[in-house]
């Protein structure tokens, strides 16, 4: 028999989210302990340390805003990699002891509610029980990595490796080495292991409608100039689309001037980062003709950089393999001129479709087999609600979330769910996640937590929870903002769900942005949490 812990807070996960929550719930006087899965803090970035993995959010907006904890840090590149950011996590542990109340290697197995005494029982995969009034889920959209079905993979006598998954060590110089997967991680690690592999083979499905990063270095001269402006930055996030220090325009393309639009794509393009998706027009996302024009734009950019025709067209097709922006770019560094090295092959998997996995390799439809040494399954995730569905989530009527989701994510305000009181989540379903720029999406909800905490111990509340028909109202919204935009015009995109079979098409994220997001919060926060049902103890 275990003995039970007893803490105000459980929070699972250790990355932006969780930390954030630690953080601001020690300042309220509570008891908190993270439950992390990985043997180490940052999240995402513990697990992703593939070859190239890199942040697609440009400093000092990918970091926590806390003047405590910017004042005297700084990063050596604009677009921080893996290694980067795991030094942030490291600093911002030496400053505040953040490990003192994380439990590392102890993946959440369960959470069930008592109603009776309004407490979570949370159990670790290795037995350990755990109590709390409340609980985070802090898991983030990535951490549930997906590997496709592929015949005969058990039977491959080289290494398999999933870009979640990456071994402390490996060495890509002089293999043969296979990818499939172009998606942001795909791309990155496409870029970045083709100087050095004997061969490299990319099984392309969907091309990345890629955007330029334009990575630099950064002094710590310039950073320190740049910080008198950070708080203005921080501030500003919550009023962009995304988190961003650009935003789009909802002025109507239709009262623009071609030149004035081909003018701002070119400034968009030359700034690079998420310019030309996030700084654009708002119509990008819902006015098809308008659409067109970005796309032309952009594959005439990608088409100067490669010479092959039949390159050209696989990359950067003549029609759009779907609307622009409703899968999420990868930032580009050298990809497209990686093609036109001698050892890189692209395979178009919709011509010569992956047959199965050999022993020697991977065999194409065409009846090819490629010989590899290793293969590298970039094949991406149960995105947005796999972190949360992995685990035995039980409310007041006993039902796992996964059965209650398995026809659709049901949420209010895109954190919390009707049936499981005191249960919120960071950066997941129905709220603004990876559509946004992580810590500062991470931070409103965050901030939105802690003062609903807050406002429940002042008031003597012991527990909230959504109500059904505030629930059903939310994400009927969701929904509808999803059909009135071009999200469906993409086969496989995991912004609905449709890149992991039997999983149910539907919007998982709030498209619309963060301030009409924030909006809806606010607004149920200051009418005293409307939408919710509060319960005072012994009522
Ligand atoms: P993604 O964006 O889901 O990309 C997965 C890639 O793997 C994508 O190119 C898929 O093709 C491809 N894929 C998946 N299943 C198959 C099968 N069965 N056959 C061939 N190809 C397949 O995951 P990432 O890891 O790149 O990125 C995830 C997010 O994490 C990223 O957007 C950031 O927000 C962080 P498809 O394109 O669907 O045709």
């Amino acid at each position: 028999m275990t003995d039970t812990q007893e803490y105000d807070i459980i929070i699972v996960g250790a990355g932006f989210a969780g930390v954030h929550q630690l953080l601001n719930v020690r300042k309220l006087g509570l008891t908190a302990k993270i439950l992390e899965a990985g043997g180490g803090l940052a999240g995402t970035w513990y697990w992703n340390r593939y070859p190239g993995a890199r942040v697609d959010s440009e400093m000092p907006i990918y970091q926590f805003s806390d003047p405590e904890l910017w004042k005297d840090w700084s990063f050596t590149e604009y677009y921080p990699d893996w290694r980067g950011i795991q030094a942030y996590f490291r600093y911002v542990d030496q400053k505040l002891d953040v490990k003192r109340d994380v439990l590392f290697n102890s993946r959440v197995a369960s959470a069930h509610w008592n109603d009776s005494v309004n407490r979570w029982t949370v159990t670790t995969e290795d037995g350990r029980v755990f109590r709390a009034q409340f609980l985070s889920l802090c898991t983030g959209i990535g951490s549930k990595y997906h590997v496709p079905d592929f015949k005969g993979l058990d039977t491959f006598k080289g290494e398999v490796h999933h870009t979640a998954r990456w071994p402390e060590e490996y060495d890509f110089t002089g293999k043969r080495a296979g990818i499939i997967g172009t998606g942001a991680t795909g791309v990155q690690v496409i870029q970045e292991i083709a100087p050095v592999v004997a061969h490299l083979t990319v099984f392309q499905r969907t091309p990345n409608l890629t955007l330029p990063m334009r990575q630099r270095k950064i002094s710590v001269e310039e950073q320190k100039k740049m910080k008198t402006l950070y708080p203005i930055l921080y501030r500003r996030r919550y009023q962009t689309f995304a988190g961003f220090p650009y935003d789009l325009d909802p002025k109507p393309v239709a009262d623009t001037t071609p030149e004035e639009r081909a003018l701002a794509f070119e400034d968009q393009w030359e700034k690079g980062g998420f310019r030309l998706w996030f700084g654009s027009y708002t119509e990008l996302y819902t006015n098809q003709k308008f659409n067109d024009e970005v796309y032309v734009f952009w594959r005439e950019k990608v088409r100067e950089r490669i010479s092959d025709p039949e390159l050209q067209e696989k990359l950067a097709p003549m029609r759009p393999p779907h609307p622009f922006g409703v899968r999420r770019p990868s930032l580009e560094q050298r990809y497209y001129e990686v093609y036109s090295q001698p050892n890189v092959t692209l395979i178009d998997i919709n011509k010569a479709a992956i047959e199965e996995i050999t022993p020697k390799g991977l065999k194409t439809s065409d009846g090819v087999e490629h010989e590899l040494d290793v293969l590298v399954l970039a094949t991406g995730f149960d995105m947005v609600t796999g972190g949360i569905t992995s685990i035995d989530i039980r409310g007041q009527d006993g039902i796992p979330i996964k059965e209650k989701w398995a026809d659709g994510v049901q949420s209010y305000l895109g954190l919390a769910s009707a049936t499981y009181p005191n249960m919120f989540w960071i950066y997941g379903p129905q709220s603004p996640s990876s559509f946004s720029n992580g810590p500062s999406s991470i931070e409103y909800t965050s901030e939105w937590i802690i003062n609903c905490i807050k406002h429940m111990k002042d008031n003597n509340i012991s527990s909230i929870v959504p109500t059904e028909e505030a629930q059903h109202a939310y994400s009927e919204h969701v929904d509808q903002l999803g059909a009135a935009g071009l999200w469906l015009g993409a086969k496989t995109s995991w912004y609905l769900g449709t890149n992991i079979k039997g999983k149910k098409t539907q919007m998982l994220q709030f498209p619309s942005g963060i301030p009409p997001y924030a909006k809806l919060c606010n607004d149920s926060a200051s009418k005293g949490y409307e939408g919710f049902h509060l319960k005072h103890p012994h009522a």
